[in-house]
């Protein structure tokens, strides 16, 4: 098996789960008396999606260990694998309760976990949006599938790329908490774009990648380090933006450049055409 059909494993198997983690979520609107790592509290269907593609996952010959943003520690494989895959089985659960989109990410990391952006050989993620479909980011070509019914994927964009003219913007976090610099920074995109938030990062990404424009959640004043994990949101979704032609930062640099010392570390994220990327950077170190 070589690096790319383990790749092409972990997505089918990505893909396959697709109709059952959406059949199930009706009936697992209701909170568990658990919490997760990080500290929100967990749906059924968060743990229902998670328990679904850690065995999915584990059983890719090649993938040797399973973390996602639901435990608190790596699950290795029984066999060895050198590849290693990090995910956030249910991104934007909250959006539950309101019935709006949510999304399945995962990385596939070739260092053991928790490894350093530059360590990700693929992405991708499963948006449940009216349809499902797929996005995924390997060896420099972003692509988008519609699955189906059956959970095979079928190809409807080959290479995606980030549009020229940007149009939508969405921030995360309340505005007396941001930076006087970052709200700054918002008031000059605002006067550009129009706003886009839903709720679920990989449906505003999405939109992004759609339209154009910047999503980001920033570092707040009572938590400078952000809401979103480094591991399983911040590398695979600034890897999908990067594979597309667009730009990532943690406020200073690529999210890619940043090696988590923690499975459960958070960063600032910010993701979209590279020209407002780089005007936020230039903002927040003015
Ligand atoms: P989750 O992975 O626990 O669902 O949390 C991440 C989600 C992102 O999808 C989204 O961008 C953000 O949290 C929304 O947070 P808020 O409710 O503060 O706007
Ligand atoms: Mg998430």
């Amino acid at each position: 098996m070589t690096a790319s059909d383990t790749v092409e494993a972990v997505f089918k198997a990505v893909a396959a789960s697709a109709p059952d983690v959406r059949d199930g979520l009706a009936g697992r609107r209701v909170y568990e008396s658990t919490d997760n790592p990080t500290g929100d509290r967990q749906l059924a269907a968060d743990v229902y999606a998670d328990e679904l593609l850690e065995e999915r996952l584990l059983e890719i010959k090649r993938v040797g260990g399973y973390a996602s943003e639901e435990r608190e520690s790596v699950i290795e494989a029984e066999a060895e694998g050198e590849y290693h895959v990090a995910c956030d089985p249910l991104d934007g659960s909250s959006n539950l309760r309101s019935n709006n989109t949510m999304g399945t990410l995962v990385g596939v990391y070739e260092e053991p976990l928790p490894a350093a952006g530059r360590d990700l050989v693929a992405s991708g993620f499963v948006l449940y949006g009216p349809i499902t479909t797929m996005v995924t980011a390997r060896e420099g070509t972003v692509t988008e599938s519609v699955i189906g019914d059956d959970g095979t994927r079928r190809t409807v964009e080959t290479d995606l790329t980030l549009p020229g003219a940007p149009t939508v913007y969405g921030f995360g976090g309340r505005v007396p908490q941001w930076s006087g610099e970052f709200a700054g920074y918002v008031e000059t995109v605002a006067e550009e774009l129009k706003l886009r938030y839903g709720g679920a990062m990989i449906g505003d990404v999405n939109q992004v990648l759609t339209y154009g424009g910047i999503f980001g959640y920033p570092g707040l004043e009572d938590r400078p380090e952000g809401k979103l994990r480094l591991l399983f949101e911040g590398h695979p979704i600034a890897h999908i933006v990067e594979t597309a032609g667009g730009g990532s930062s943690d406020g200073e640099r690529s999210l890619l450049e940043s090696v988590p010392e923690s499975l459960h570390e958070r960063t600032p994220l910010f993701v979209g055409n590279e020209e407002y990327v780089d005007r936020l950077e230039a903002a927040l170190s003015g």
